[in-house]
Formats: C-alpha cells, structure tokens, sequence
C-alpha cells in the first residue's frame, strides 16, 4: 500500500469523470462533492485587462504600490505584481526531442493555452516561494512548531488577498493543505493542534517544511527541508537529489516505474555520518509522490521511491509533484500518534442521514470552506467552530470524511522531504515551484 506524503486522498481516485481530461487549460469546472456556487468559475487575480482611463478625480494620490515583500510577508502579492504576470517556472525541455508535429501543435495552441490557469499557478507558486524564503531566513530553534506553521499560514493567505474566515472564501485561495512540520523521525504528515503541548525546535532537529498554495483549487504541493546542524547536510543532498532527478525523469509518456527507478537511484548513492555512525540513505517505501487534479491533492497516480513494475504513462496536461522521502531509519512508516487532518472522501455520497446534528452542520461547514481539500483542527478553529469532535468522529465512521494520521519511522531516525509541482506541457515541463533555493 503506497500512501502519499501530503494529505493523500487515497489511492482509489482517478475515476471522476467531470475531471479526467486533465488537460491544464483551466476548464475543469469539478468541486467534487460541492459543486453549487462553483467558486471555480471565478478568476482569483486573473491577468488585469485594460480599461478605459476613467476621468480622475481630485483627492489625495494613491500611495504607491510596494514593490518589496515585508517580512514577514504581509505585501499582497498581486500589489508586487500589477501586471497580472507573474514570473514563469523552471523550463525543462524534454530529453527527447519533439516530433514536428508536436511542435506544430504546440505552436498553435500557444495562444489557447489557459493563461488564467497559467497565471493562477504561477502566482501560487511565487507565494509558495516568498513565503518559504522568509521560513527560512527567519526560523530558529527555539521556536514552537505552533508558531512556525501559522507564521506560514498567515503569510500565504495574507500575500493572496484571502484571509479564509468568510464562508468560502478559503475555496477560491488560501492553504492546500495543513502545513507539514516534521521533526527528525517523523516523516510526514505532523501539523500542531490547538490545545496541545509546544513542540520547540531544538538545533540539532531536522525540520522538514511541507505546504501547499492553492487558487481556484490548483494547488502547488512543495516541500523541503531545514537542519541548523551540518552532520545532516548528505541527507539533505540525497533527498534533494532523489527529487530533482525524479522531476528531471518526468515526462509526456514516461512510464511510472522510469521515474521511481530513477528516484532510487540517486537517493541509495548516498550515506551520511551521525555522530560516528554511517547510515545508508534509504527511500521510505510506503509513500509516493503523486499528480494533482483540482481540490484533490492526490489525483489517483502514484510514484513510489523504489523500483516497481507500474507502466502507467504521464500525460500531456497532467499535474504532478514529486517529493520524495529519505531515512536514517527502516524506510518503512507507521502511523504516530495523534492527527494530521481530514477530508471530505471523493467517493461519498452527498446526502447521507446522519443521526448528530453536530455532524450535519460539520458537514456543511467542511463542504462551504474546503470541499476536497484537506484540513486541519486549527483550520477549523479559526473559522470559530468549537467542540466538533464527536460530530467529526460520526462524520470519520460514517465513512463523509477520512481522518490522517502523522507517519512516522523508528525513534533515533532522521528523515528529510523535497518536493516540486510542475506541470506537463507539449515540448516541455514548467516546474512552478522551483526557487533560487530549491
Ligand atoms: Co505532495
């Protein structure tokens, strides 16, 4: 069983009909199971077309925009960038040179390429980035992970214009999922919860930093990590690797088992000394990386980190983001204590009588503020919900909303994550993700 490393939605997807041509143009229009008001068909900051210079009134001048980002970041983003353009991802051409009528194609559907949908994942992107860029300039131990994930939080949603506490309004922008803070031997899928002890972030912890952009449900999944101690520099360099090769690998008509071979490759070529002991980096087998369809974190494609015999192709159009996951430990995850999220399971039917009222208004509540997307307690918090759990239990066993748990590897172990999203286009791959720094 392959489970993904950020708010899978399970494996069995792939199967929504309104979402299968996946063809990055920005016409899906699926909510999954909240398809009413459609916030879809709404344009986050679509590219600003000119209109006619209204007459001016006399007033005070408008104050300039900025045209630095704030730390920590509270600049809108769209203010830094009031062309509505929004700087391009990584361009990895295709190893394999195109066909002349690839180039043709590509040619002519260069002016129908969605640009809103180009422009959106751009954005989200370049937030992604000036966020990450202020985590890490200004994270240090002695921090609590509480402050940490909702520094992260704050600045995403601030830098989008969509601060999330109006119904809906974390539908059209905001997180993709809760912020992944992970320390040594977990692996994935740790978020703080309200009421819980600080967790303080001490020097010698190896910190992996896993969070997601969302506009209009496109959902840029990057990750990576932070150690303030250099024994764990060749863990690091093996996972960035292990990455950036996997990335390096995809492409239109790639088969899934190329792209995990490859992975596993360059991740077993390392080792790294702990404190006198030599240890194999090893890639954790029960995740994958995965593709992404709108408000689905997991779109049903899985690409585990070790060598397998799976000949499902990518495809033109198809979203993926490729992390990857390396240990000092077993290489092998089970589930931690505690709670990482929920989400709405794609499969459920919309009606279901529920004998709680408390699980009917939950219901309602998940479906108007983050229909598929995956969430956490602190999410729910913040919108000013309270005492929800036995609604959310009913919910969980009535099989509406499936519950994440932290993963972890064996205590004494380190782990480390880097992860990008790109999308596949005709003669190459657009790595939106990709920064100065990973
Ligand atoms: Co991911």
């Amino acid at each position: 069983m392959s489970r993904d490393g950020d708010g899978c939605l399970g494996s069995g997807g792939g199967d929504d009909a309104s979402d299968g041509d996946g063809d990055g143009e920005g016409k899906e229009t699926s909510l999954g199971p909240l398809d009413a008001s459609s916030p879809a068909a709404e344009v986050a900051d679509a590219p600003k077309k000119r209109k006619k210079p209204k007459k001016k009134k006399k007033g005070p001048k408008p104050l300039p925009l900025p045209t630095k980002q704030s730390s920590p970041p509270r600049v809108l983003l769209s203010n830094l960038f009031p062309s509505g353009e929004y700087p391009e991802g990584e361009v990895q051409h295709y190893t394999s040179a195109p066909t002349a009528a690839a180039e043709a194609r590509y040619n002519a559907r260069q002016s129908s390429v969605d640009d809103v949908f180009l422009q959106n994942y751009r954005k989200a992107a370049e937030v992604h980035r000036q966020t990450r860029q202020w985590v890490q300039e200004s994270v240090k131990p002695g921090q609590t992970l509480l402050d940490i994930a909702e520094g992260i939080e704050d600045s995403v949603r601030a830098l989008l214009g969509h601060a999330g506490l109006e119904t809906g309004d974390s539908l059209k922008a905001g997180m993709g999922f809760p912020t992944g803070l992970c320390l040594n031997h977990q692996v994935a899928h740790y978020t703080p919860n309200p009421g819980q002890k600080d967790v303080v972030l001490q020097h010698q912890d190896v910190l992996t930093v896993d969070f997601g952009v969302h506009i209009n449900g496109w959902i840029v999944d990057s990750a990576f990590t932070m150690a303030f101690d250099h024994t764990y520099d060749n863990l690091l360099a093996a996972v960035r690797d292990a990455t950036d090769t996997g990335v390096k690998a995809a492409g239109v008509d790639v088969r899934i088992s190329d792209v995990s071979a490859a992975i596993q490759e360059a991740m077993e070529s390392y080792e790294v000394d702990i404190r006198g002991k030599t240890f194999p980096v090893k890639p954790v087998r029960n995740l994958s990386a995965h593709n992404i369809k709108q408000y689905r974190i997991h779109g049903g494609k899985s690409i585990p980190f070790v060598k397998n015999r799976d000949q499902t192709k990518m495809e033109e159009g198809e979203v993926f983001a490729i992390e990857t996951f390396g240990t000092t430990g077993r290489g092998y995850v089970h589930d931690d204590v505690g709670i990482y999220g929920y989400g709405l399971n794609h499969d459920a039917p919309l009606t279901v009588p529920l004998p709680l009222a408390s699980a009917r208004r939950l219901h309602k509540t998940i479906r108007e503020n983050f229909s598929t997307l995956v969430f956490c307690r602190r999410y729910l918090d913040r919108l000013g919900l309270e005492r929800y759990l036995a609604g959310m239990n009913s919910l969980v066993s009535h099989g509406i909303v499936e519950a994440y748990l932290p993963l972890a590897d064996v205590q004494g172990s380190y782990s480390a994550q880097f992860e990008h999203t790109f999308l596949l286009r005709e003669t190459h791959k657009e790595v939106f993700s990709r920064g100065a720094d990973y």
